[in-house]
């Protein structure tokens, strides 16, 4: 059977660009024919400097937005990446494969570190291997990721086509981005060019799931837009980031296409458009930060869910991490 894995980093708040293009899709993929594996990747988030405290809070939150939105732990493996310590273990492993000239191709690296490169943490560089570790860790042949992943993924088939190469064998799969639908890249709301994330400098650049109605409304309102109405067809949004973002943003909420979209608003004035699009996401997402809320309460009942995913991931992870230290060589007695 196929196998999914995916990912969050806890290092804030949930935002609706996580929810559409992860949580929201790996929801639809849970069936017979697919095994889910979905992860709090918390030792990614601390490649960034963490508040101890708020690290443990946002990794429960995190917890409850998948609960919340339809991850049902029967049907999917749901644990934190710190209590299944096999995920550092084989990362260890895949540093010693990948090559510091694949690294330094890293977009996100260097959109991350800017101008700083020295003086950040070498975690945040090696974070691609740590990446390919969490998939490979459970043959993993699906990945759903937003756009902004896919060099991560393709780096994770580079480092598995190469241990597989040096060490003659065919041991772990080739897996495959998934990447499909109008939520794949939620932008900015504040600058249409970049994308939405937790930890950008202004709340107002982004929806949070725990936002209420009226700070909802309140960000639409003044999310950036352009002088002009909607268009007439979709083609009409080239060179209009912030309105195609949008566009695409409702498109996402309604399960339609950016065209249907269109055709229903074509020529709308955004003071039309937007309280619309406020109204829509209020009524798609107040059930889940209502039901988020409702878990957050009883912290005790997510650590238990947690540590019973942990176990049943380790039931995967352990044989495929004790195959992999024997093709290594590394001598367990
Ligand atoms: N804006 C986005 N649009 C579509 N998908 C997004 N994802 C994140 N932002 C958007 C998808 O969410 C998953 C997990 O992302 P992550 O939290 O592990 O890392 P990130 O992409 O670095 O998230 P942030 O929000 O930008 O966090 P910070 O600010 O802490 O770095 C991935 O599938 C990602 O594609």
């Amino acid at each position: 059977t196929p196998r999914v894995f995916s990912g969050i980093k806890p290092s804030g708040g949930l935002t609706l660009g996580n929810y559409l293009g992860a949580i929201k899709r790996w929801v639809g993929m849970q069936s017979d024919d697919m095994e889910t594996v979905f992860c709090m990747v918390d030792l990614h988030a601390i490649t960034v400097w963490q508040d101890p405290a708020e690290l443990k809070n946002a990794t429960r939150e995190l917890a409850a937005g998948y609960l919340a939105s339809g991850i049902d732990p029967e049907k999917s493996v749901l644990f934190n990446q710190s209590q299944v310590p096999e995920h550092a273990q084989l990362a260890w492993i895949f540093n010693c494969v990948a090559r510091v000239g694949w690294m330094n191709r890293m977009t996100q690296f260097k959109d991350k570190a800017g101008k700083n490169a020295e003086k950040v943490s070498l975690g945040l560089y090696a974070y691609p291997s740590l990446m390919a570790a969490d998939i490979l860790l459970y043959h993993a042949t699906h990945v759903p990721v937003g756009e902004d992943q896919k060099q991560h993924v393709e780096l994770t088939r580079d480092i598995a086509a190469k241990f597989n190469n040096d060490y003659k064998v065919d041991f772990f799969p080739i897996t495959e981005p998934v990447i499909e639908g109008p939520g794949m890249r939620v932008m900015n709301l504040r600058d249409g060019t970049k994308k939405m994330s937790k930890s950008g400098v202004s709340d107002m650049e982004r929806i949070n799931m725990l936002d209420d109605a009226d700070t909802i409304a309140k960000k639409f309102k003044k999310a950036k837009s352009d002088a002009e109405p909607l268009p007439e067809t979709v083609e009409g949004l080239v060179g209009r980031p912030e309105a195609k973002n949008l566009v695409d943003i409702y498109a996402s909420l309604s399960d339609a296409t950016p065209q249907q979209v269109i055709a229903e608003y074509s020529g709308a004035q955004w003071g039309k458009f937007k309280p619309a699009l406020a109204d829509l996401a209020v009524t798609k997402l107040s059930p889940i930060s209502d039901e988020m809320k409702r878990l957050m309460d009883d912290p005790a009942e997510i650590d238990r869910k947690l540590a019973r995913g942990a176990q049943r991931a380790r039931e995967i992870a352990t044989p495929i991490l004790d195959r992999t230290y024997d093709i290594v060589g590394l001598l367990r007695s």
